[in-house]
């Protein structure tokens, strides 16, 4: 294969709601799509960068500088043997791992449309329905019942709600006593400290599934001793920067069940090293999601498929997020709370140039 071009594209969609979360509350998502082209072939990819540093200490401008100036140069107009070439020309660049992932995720799906067979196929797997669940912002407690109420009617298999200091019992204990025993855990996107560990013990009697991400995001030592200190199980996201990371987490005990995010680890290629890793230590794994649009959606649908993946991800339906989504058909959900993996060459959907257009604010193309 072979590099010819790449256009870089700023968009900017409006959410269907605003999503609040420890950190901030969005209302829009601005992320940067990514097409990377071998002659008429075109393969997509979106980074999961955010306007703000605020998950991640990376954003659109820092990903829009070393896309431009270091990994699309390395890679373009060069002959390469696939995706997992790219890791090789862009040893040198340290971190940055959302800029290289939207890249790196776009080269995956030309090098599968190249081929003609569905990504999830390139990547040794097959599609099967993926269980899906939901990932719902910090609302008042009746706001919060409404959504779970809508979620569970929609058919999703689990309930995540946000948490943070001050807003973890209440939510939980509410939760719990109008809709019983449904699948349901938290994610505090790392704002407690080490000292909190007897509120997040409180959380054990509510038989969580999990509580995702607690302590800081460069943090695995006090993870371990948290885990030690609670009987729910820890799952680590921001964490888990890459296969290094998890191996890391797993040998420490920081955590029972981690969340993969091929946007913020690299791309697949590292994606799929954390998932190989994890299931020969028995460690469950589950999809997370960035409120990506469909392009995202669905390489993160295919990434699923792996065997690993165990639990029910953060992967819904486009109109939870985006009406309408860049992509045609959109992605949807069962009655039976299930997300069907596109199917055709590659992710299997493509972007609406009508929609792209509606909403870009900055393009660029890079030609070999
Ligand atoms: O921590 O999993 C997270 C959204 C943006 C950034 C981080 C996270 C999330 C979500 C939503 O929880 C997942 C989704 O529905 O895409
Ligand atoms: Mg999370």
């Amino acid at each position: 294969m072979r590099l010819t071009s790449v256009e870089l594209t700023l968009v900017r969609l409006p959410l269907v709601r605003p999503f609040e979360t420890s950190f901030a509350v969005v209302d829009a998502q601005e992320f940067i799509l990514v097409a990377a082209r071998d002659g008429d072939h075109v393969g997509w990819g979106e980074c999961v960068a955010d306007v703000d540093p605020y998950y991640s200490s990376e954003t659109n401008v820092t990903a829009w500088h070393i896309l431009s100036q270091y990994l699309i140069p390395a890679a373009l107009g060069r002959s390469i043997d696939g995706p997992r070439a790219l890791a090789v020309l862009w040893a040198r660049v340290r971190g940055h791992r959302m800029a290289k992932a939207a890249l790196e995720m776009a080269v995956w799906d030309l090098d599968a449309r190249i081929a003609g067979l569905p990504l999830c196929e390139r990547l040794g797997a097959r599609a099967r329905p993926i269980p899906a669940g939901v990932s719902i912002g910090i609302h008042p407690i009746d706001g919060l019942l409404a959504a779970v109420e809508r979620e569970l009617a929609d058919g999703y298999q689990r309930i995540k709600i946000k948490i943070k200091p001050g807003w973890d019992v209440e939510p939980v204990r509410a939760i719990r006593s109008r809709f019983g025993g449904v699948p349901l855990m938290v994610d505090a996107n790392a704002a407690y400290r080490a000292s909190d560990g007897p509120r997040l013990a409180q959380l054990d009697t509510f038989d969580l599934m999990m509580i995702e991400q607690p302590l800081d995001h460069d943090d695995l030592v006090e993870h371990a001793e948290l885990q030690k200190a609670v009987r729910t199980r820890i799952c680590l996201d921001e964490s888990i920067t890459g296969p290094k990371a998890a191996a890391d987490a797993i040998a420490l005990g920081a955590c029972r069940v981690i969340n993969i995010k091929p946007g913020r680890m690299g791309g697949i290629g590292p994606a799929m090293a954390v998932h190989d890793l994890a299931r020969a230590a028995g460690v469950p794994l589950w999809h997370g999601g960035m409120l990506e649009s469909g392009i995202g959606r669905a390489h993160n649908l295919h990434l699923s498929t792996l065997p690993g993946f165990v639990l029910p991800g953060d992967i819904a339906a486009s109109r939870r997020y985006f009406v309408p989504d860049l992509i045609e058909p959109p992605i949807d959900v069962s009655p039976g709370g299930t997300v069907a993996v596109p199917s055709g060459p590659g992710i299997g959907v493509t972007p609406v140039p009508d929609r792209v257009k509606a909403a870009t604010l900055r393009t660029e193309r890079f030609s070999a």
